[in-house]
């Protein structure tokens, strides 16, 4: 109060929006959307459970505590907790082999192979985020809920993900209107470990920094029919690949049904295709390949107003801005 604050160092119109130069400003980076939590949302399952509010609570303020260079805290998940695991993790074990895409199941494996991913066992944060580190040099930090897009895709330009630590309610296993560590660990996880995955996923961040609001919402959109509920072709069959299909066995069934509509992956068009997380999706978009969804968003995002351009480096974790206007 009452001190100058500097805005910028650089040259950049300082009604930019701030962003995180370095891995540590993500620390600020924890701004969360409320409308899906269950204390505000009327429909979340936990709703009306004052335990499950509790101990949702107890483990989302684990993320607000948390700190940079920080070990994840460990949980000691509840026998309730497990058997949610359990459910989800065995739908996944049958669904796997016929609907999810090829790089999935490689790593999947080799998470199995590990001892990571078992089915008796909810994997903690740390040690996933030991093992992406050790293959595409992603890292996790703890989230306390949903969090805004900006905040979000700001730390994916870190390679960092923000993961939810506390598990989905029991009654329903197999869909959640918010995200949760079992769709965190079983759905993200495994393709964040995947170096053409994790390329596009950075990617995405590094374009959301310092972008416009309408930008920013065109991102997270791209974002939401990839990342999220994307579906891509692999000899001529559609796959699988996004994380609120490969963690939702409901939404899957339905997404590659007679019901929804499939249209081919084109950034233009999806970009501004409107979205809702309660139900299921009633349009996907396709992608050919990762690498032809990349190459279209290479040059789709070229386009993009940002009058300066950044690069992650990761020797030092800071992402450098270069002129180029
Ligand atoms: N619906 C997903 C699930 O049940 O696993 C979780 C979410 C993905 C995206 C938003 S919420
Ligand atoms: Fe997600």
């Amino acid at each position: 109060l009452g001190e100058v604050t500097i805005l910028t160092e650089n040259s950049i119109n300082v009604k930019d929006p701030w962003f995180p130069r370095h891995a540590k400003d993500l620390d600020n980076c924890n701004h969360l959307m409320t409308k899906y939590e269950p204390e505000l949302d009327m429909n979340h399952p936990g709703f009306s459970d004052k335990v499950y509010r509790a101990r949702r609570k107890d483990i989302a303020n684990i993320a607000f505590n948390y700190k940079y260079g920080e070990p994840i805290p460990r949980i000691q998940y509840t026998k309730e907790e497990q058997e949610t695991w359990t459910a989800v993790f065995k739908t996944v074990l049958d669904l796997m082999p016929k609907h999810f895409c090829a790089e999935y199941q490689r790593v999947f494996a080799l998470l199995q192979k590990e001892g990571i991913f078992r089915p008796d066992k909810i994997p903690q944060l740390e040690e996933m985020s030991e093992f992406l580190r050790r293959n595409t040099g992603f890292t996790l930090r703890p989230a306390a809920g949903l969090l805004t897009a900006r905040d979000f895709l700001a730390s994916l330009a870190f390679r960092v993900f923000q993961s939810t630590q506390y598990v989905r309610h029991q009654t329903t296993p197999f869909h959640t209107p918010e995200p949760d560590c079992i769709h965190e660990l079983l759905g993200h996880m495994p393709l964040l470990a995947d170096p053409g995955f994790a390329q596009f996923s950075q990617e995405i961040g590094l374009a959301s920094l310092g972008a416009s609001d309408a930008e920013i919402e065109k991102l997270s959109t791209v974002y939401w029919f990839t990342v999220e509920f994307g579906l891509c072709k692999e000899n001529g069959e559609i796959k699988a690949y996004g994380a609120g299909l490969l963690s939702a066995y409901g939404e899957l069934l339905h997404a590659i049904s007679e019901k929804p509509e499939h249209r081919p992956f084109d950034p233009n068009v999806t970009a501004v295709q409107p979205y809702q997380d309660q139900e299921y999706q009633p349009i996907y978009y396709v992608a050919e390949s990762f690498e032809d969804a990349k190459d279209k968003f290479r040059r789709w995002v070229s386009k993009m107003s940002r009058p300066f351009e950044v690069r992650y480096n990761p020797h030092t974790q800071r992402v450098e801005v270069l002129d180029s206007v």
